[in-house]
């Protein structure tokens, strides 16, 4: 048989208006959606209005996937290199060729270096049982997602400690009395929901203290802001729980009940008093002991929220835990206002959607980058993928030959691309399957074009929440292009590994119905509004039923994992120093109208992107010759020399400098965004290993820049 049908394309053809429930696949957030669909032509996009938090409501990327799929600029057939690597010279193959190609590579992998040296990673999430079951079922351990430059080291603090994920614990933000957000910036880094959640707590009056050495839009919008040093956090968190304790502002039937550790606890803190936090983070003394005062009167309420800027240095791993701390010192688990912890299915006597990972047998294989063995505190399911590279460059401690990148861009992602691509030359195969051109896709053998959100069905996902749901992207038109779906891309390559037992299915109905068997919900189910609610309303569990899955089944301020990997439970602050003259920390950030790399060459959100300037505070920018508007020029001491225009203010700390991230691109075939704007990335020169050791994450926050007035000033020519 051949193997190069498309399937599913009769779904799609048929005649008349109709409503497909999707999800809105423009950034990797997956807000739900309904597809207007007429005469096989999408006329409109909106939120799922079955799902009351979000409404019908899109943000600007969600409403211009119509300007992205009509967009001719993107992978119409597989290609297959046939220049150097990066050179741009490529040749359409047919799906057969392509597919066959990426196979041979892979037997020559799996001969050279046996089946772990074949290894993929992805943007993780809702969809991720079918990437991991393809590689489980290739016999590699070595499955990575996005988390090593993303929340991977608040996830592995929350998993040390908790025992689950931050991604568990949901803020009832209809309730909450006060939200603490380090860096977390709800209103323009923003995920639908939540940002609609916010807003209409915040005009019901809810508090909200925005800690960021820069001000963000959150920042106006917040009733406390405090412009922190960089990196400076876990300083402030360690002053934090020193008044707390002090006030005996916390919960001490709940710390008595479910915290194990608080004399270590104490015993950390013991000086690290708002005085001392003082020189290290430059907020007032006397602002966080009223701010302690202010909790104290509102807790359970009060909501630390860990984010994600707590997870890019090489102490992160201590804020976020630290952050973990003191929600649990709020008693703030599973109580009104405070977070709710995820529920899964079988909480409300249902069973959950069955796992595709579950069809292959485990892998006994250790992980090449030790994660869950050698390194405890780093989750095995989401890997280090910079040690994945380091694998490939050096064969310690075992080789990688054969990489793919699905839905996941790490040239973009990573810091360093060029100390990237010099790992990525020692590898024999390098696939990208995306639906645009990306970095890594240019950099890379093979590029897989996957049918866009739109022109595809996805597999099933289970969502846990204070009521778990199953939520559906069905395919709403056919294909543009010569592209295909992942799970049939995933089958189509096992089949030619030999392993197609797996993923051993005809269509997507008979993967939705292998998922959903026993649960009681069907594919029409399903099809009825895309999202089926396994409750009718929530419940909040009780403190009986409160569980921790640590070794001891609390919540482990002494940490077993931690203990088992060697590392300390609070170090001490360790304060980076100050660059002084033309050298700053850069920090980045992202506009509402732009997701990390993938945005800018949408012709529409081009056009919205905001022209990235570099801030910098008045009191450094004078003794440079720097003033608001000039071009400057910014070195990250590699090769690499950004060129942009200087937005000279005071809500940058005057440590640091800040430019928006997703700029730069330099694939010639994406012309709107080719050469737009600089690659922070590219800036993080010698950040591809430089790590936190406790939760594998990037250091990006650590990076030191050079900054001058350009001398040539104006656009060049
Ligand atoms: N310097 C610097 N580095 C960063 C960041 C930063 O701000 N600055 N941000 C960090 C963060 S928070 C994250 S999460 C990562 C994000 O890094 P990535 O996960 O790499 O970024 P995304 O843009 O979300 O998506 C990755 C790729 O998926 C592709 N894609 C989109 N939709 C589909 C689809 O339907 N199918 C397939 N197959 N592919 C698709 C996109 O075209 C893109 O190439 O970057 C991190 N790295
Ligand atoms: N529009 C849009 N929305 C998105 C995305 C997108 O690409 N575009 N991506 C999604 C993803 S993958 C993620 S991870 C989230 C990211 O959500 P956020 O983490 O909220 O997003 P960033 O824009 O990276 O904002 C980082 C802020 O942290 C600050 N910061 C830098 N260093 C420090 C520090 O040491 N301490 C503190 N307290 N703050 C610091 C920066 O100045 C900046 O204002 O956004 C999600 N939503
Ligand atoms: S946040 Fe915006 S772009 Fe991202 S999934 Fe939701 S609507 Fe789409
Ligand atoms: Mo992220």
């Amino acid at each position: 048989m051949s193997t190069t049908m498309a399937p599913n394309v009769k779904a799609v053809s048929s005649p008349g208006k109709r409503t497909v429930y999707s999800m809105c696949g423009m950034c990797a957030v997956r807000c739900p959606m309904e597809v207007k669909v007429e005469d096989g032509r999408v006329t409109w996009l909106q939120g799922n209005t079955h799902d009351k938090a979000i409404g019908a409501s899109l943000c600007a990327k969600g409403a211009a996937g119509l300007a992205f799929e009509a967009d001719d600029q993107r992978p119409q057939t597989p290609l297959i290199r046939s220049g150097p690597r990066g050179s741009g010279q490529w040749r359409r193959a047919s799906w057969d060729e392509a597919l066959d190609h990426i196979a041979d590579k892979l037997k020559d992998t799996v001969e050279t270096f046996g089946p772990r040296g074949i290894a993929l990673s992805d943007r993780g999430g809702f969809f991720n049982d079918l990437a991991r079951t393809f590689v489980k079922a290739l016999g590699s351990p070595n499955y990575f997602n996005h988390d090593v430059t993303c929340g991977g080291n608040v996830h592995n603090a929350a998993r040390a400690t908790f025992g689950f994920s931050h991604a568990a614990l949901v803020p009832d933000f209809e309730r909450t009395k006060h939200l603490v957000l380090y860096g977390r910036n709800i209103v323009e880094s923003l995920m639908v929901k939540e940002v609609k959640a916010f807003m209409t707590a915040m005009s019901r009056g809810m508090r909200c203290t925005y800690i960021d050495p820069r001000a963000s839009a959150t920042a106006a919008k917040a009733t406390r802001f405090w412009q922190v040093r960089p990196n400076s956090d876990y300083a402030l968190n360690l002053a934090l729980i020193h008044e707390v304790l002090q006030k005996e502002a916390y919960d001490k039937d709940f710390v008595e009940r479910f915290v194990s550790g608080m004399d270590v606890l104490r015993e950390a803190v013991k000086d690290t008093t708002p005085e001392w936090q003082e020189a290290h983070t430059g907020v007032p003394a006397g602002e966080l002991r009223e701010f302690v005062a202010e909790i104290a009167g509102q807790r359970p309420g009060v909501v630390f929220n860990p984010g994600w800027m707590t997870a890019r240095h090489k102490q992160s791993f201590h804020v976020s835990r630290t952050a973990l701390i003191l929600n649990a010192l709020m008693g703030n688990l599973e109580v009104p206002g405070g977070f709710i912890i995820g529920k899964r299915p079988v909480f409300y006597g249902r069973k959950g959607l069955k796992p595709l990972a579950e069809r292959v047998p485990a892998v006994a294989e250790p992980r090449v980058d030790g994660a869950g063995t050698t390194h405890p505190t780093w989750d095995p399911a989401i890997g280090a993928l910079h040690q994945l590279f380091a694998a490939a460059e050096t064969g310690q401690p075992y080789g990688i030959g054969a990489y793919i990148a699905y839905r996941h861009d790490p040239v973009t992602a990573l810091p360093d691309a060029e100390a990237l691509k010099r790992a990525m030359d020692k590898l024999n195969l390098i696939v990208s399957i995306d639906v645009r051109y990306s970095e890594t896709g240019w950099y890379s053998d093979v590029i897989l074009p996957e049918s866009t959100y739109l022109e595809r069905a996805n597999i099933l996902a289970q969502l846990p929440g204070p009521v778990p749901v199953f939520v559906m992207r069905d395919q709403a038109i056919a294909p543009r292009f010569d592209s295909r779906p992942a799970w049939w891309i995933f089958r189509e390559i096992l089949r030619r590994m030999g392993r197609m037992e797996a993923l051993d299915f005809e269509t997507i109905e008979e993967i939705w119905n292998y998922q959903l068997e026993g649960t009681g919900v069907t594919v029409d189910d399903m099809r009825e509004a895309g999202i089926v609610r396994l409750a009718d309303a929530p419940r909040l569990g009780t403190r009986d039923e409160l569980k921790f899955f640590t070794p001891s089944g609390k919540i482990e301020i002494d940490s077993a994992l931690m203990a088992k990997a060697g590392l300390p439970f609070l170090p001490p602050y360790q304060p980076n120093t100050a660059p002084g003259g033309d050298r700053f920390t850069l920090l980045f950030g992202r506009p509402p109208t732009l997701a990390h790399g993938q945005s800018l060459n949408n012709p529409l959100l081009r056009e919205a992107a905001p022209e990235q300037r570099l801030w910098i505070h008045p009191e450094r920018a004078s003794p440079l010759g720097i003033r608001d508007g000039d071009w400057v020029e910014v070195s990250g001491g590699g090769s690499y020399v950004g060129r942009l225009r200087a937005l000279v203010t005071k809500w940058i700390h005057a440590e640091a400098v800040f430019m928006l991230h997703g700029y730069g691109a330099t694939v010639p075939l994406a012309t709107r965004a080719l050469g737009v704007g600089v690659a922070d990335q590219r800036l993080q020169h010698g950040k591809l290993y430089e790590f936190d050791p406790a939760g594998a994450g990037n250091a990006l926050t650590e990076t030191t820049v050079r900054v001058q007035r350009a001398a040539m000033q104006g656009v060049p020519a």
